[in-house]
C-alpha cells in the first residue's frame, strides 16, 4: 500500500522520525479555520479519506471530511459534517473534536469527543465519507479518547476510552469496553493508569489511546498520548504499548520512553504549546511501515514515520510493565 513515507534521516537515532515537510496541514487551510489538528485518516478507494478537527474562527470545534491521493496533500471539505441521527433523542450537535476512524468489516466507524452535557464519546458510521450515520453515544459523560479495535474480539466490538471530567482533566486511566451491537457497552476492564513520575514522567498525569490499534504477532500495538504537568502547563507526548491479542486489557509491554515529544517549533508554539497528539496511523503490513498523524500544539497537523518491528522492539526495550 502506498502510504506516505520518507526514510529516516542519516544519523537519526530515534525510533519514530518527523516528516521533513511538517506540518502537512496548516492552520488556515480552510478560509474560516483557526486550526486543523488531532485528525484521523484511513485508506479509502485508491487513496485516503479522513475526519478532521477544524476549529473555526468563532473557535467552535467542528468536524470535516477530507480526501487525499497521497495522504499528504488533503482536500478538506469546507462544510462541516452533518451527522444523520438514527434517533434524534441521542442529542443535538453541540461540539465535536479529536476524531478517530476505524474500518470494521464493511464500514468506517468514527468516534469523537462529543458534547452532550459535557464531553463523551460520539459514534457514527459511514461508507463514503459523504453520509455519516450517528448512533448512540457509547458512554455517559464524561469521557474522551474513544478508540475502536479494527476487528471484533471474542465476538464483540471493543473500544478503549478514558473517563474524564468537564474541564482539562488532571487525571486519566485507559479502560476497555465491549459491545455486541455498537450501542450498549459493558464488560469494562481497566487497561493502564498513568505511570509513576519517578519511572516515566512524560505519562505521569494522564494517558489516552491514540490511533486504531495495529494487530501484530506480538499483540495489539497501541500508540497513546501521555501528559506531564510541568511548572509551565501540560506537555503532551506519545509512546507505545503492546496489549494481549485476545485479552486486550492485559498490557504486555509499555514504553518508558516517549516515541515523540514536542520539540519542534510547530509542536512547541501555537494555540496550546507543547502538544503532540496522535489520532491516526496508516500501516503497510508488507513493508512494516507506519505513518502517524498527530496534532501539533492544537494548531496544525504533522506526520511521523517508523517501522512496526522497531516500535515493538522499542516498547519491549524501554518496558516499564513489571
Ligand atoms: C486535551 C484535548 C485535546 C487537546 C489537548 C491539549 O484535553 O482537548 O484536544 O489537544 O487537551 O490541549
Amino acid at each position: 500500500m502506498n502510504i506516505p513515507w520518507e526514510n529516516k534521516p542519516a544519523g537519526c537515532r530515534d525510533t519514530v522520525w518527523r516528516y521533513s515537510a511538517n506540518p502537512i496541514i496548516k492552520r488556515d487551510q480552510l478560509s474560516d479555520s483557526n486550526s486543523i489538528f488531532n485528525s484521523a485518516v484511513v485508506p479509502f478507494g485508491k487513496g485516503f479519506a479522513g475526519v478532521f478537527r477544524c476549529d473555526d474562527r468563532n473557535r467552535r470545534m467542528t468536524l470535516h471530511a477530507g480526501f487525499s491521493q497521497d495522504g499528504i496533500n488533503w482536500d478538506i471539505r469546507p462544510e462541516t459534517i452533518r451527522f444523520e441521527r438514527e434517533n434524534p433523542e441521542a442529542g443535538e450537535w453541540v461540539y465535536g473534536y479529536d476524531p478517530r476512524v476505524c474500518f470494521i468489516e464493511d464500514r468506517y466507524w468514527v468516534c469523537w469527543c462529543n458534547g452532550y452535557f459535557g464531553p463523551t464519546i460520539g459514534v457514527a458510521w459511514t461508507k463514503d465519507f459523504e453520509h455519516f450515520h450517528q448512533v448512540e453515544n457509547a458512554f455517559l459523560p464524561y469521557n474522551r479518547n474513544g478508540v475502536l479495535f479494527p476487528r471484533k474480539i471474542d465476538g464483540m466490538y471493543a473500544m478503549l476510552s478514558r473517563p474524564s471530567d468537564t474541564g482539562h482533566t488532571a487525571f486519566g486511566d485507559i479502560f476497555l469496553s465491549f459491545s455486541k451491537d455498537m450501542e450498549f457497552w459493558g464488560r469494562h476492564r481497566h487497561v493502564m493508569s498513568p505511570a509513576p513520575f519517578e519511572e516515566s514522567a512524560w505519562q505521569c498525569m494522564k494517558i489516552g489511546a491514540g490511533p486504531t490499534p495495529i494487530e501484530t504477532k506480538e499483540g495489539w500495538l497501541v500508540i497513546f498520548h501521555g501528559v506531564l504537568r510541568s511548572c509551565n502547563g501540560y506537555v503532551y507526548s506519545f509512546g507505545s504499548a503492546l496489549l494481549d491479542l485476545e485479552k486486550p486489557w492485559k498490557v504486555l509491554a509499555r514504553s518508558g520512553q516517549y516515541l515523540l515529544s514536542p520539540q519542534t517549533l510547530y509542536e512547541c508554539t501555537g494555540d496550546v504549546p507543547n502538544v503532540a497528539f496522535p489520532c491516526a496511523a496508516l500501516h503497510d503490513p508488507e513493508t512494516g511501515r507506519v505513518a502517524i498523524y498527530y496534532g501539533c500544539a492544537d494548531t496544525v497537523t504533522g506526520l511521523a514515520f517508523g517501522y512496526i518491528d522497531e516500535i515493538i522492539e522499542f516498547t519491549k526495550r524501554t518496558n516499564i510493565v513489571k
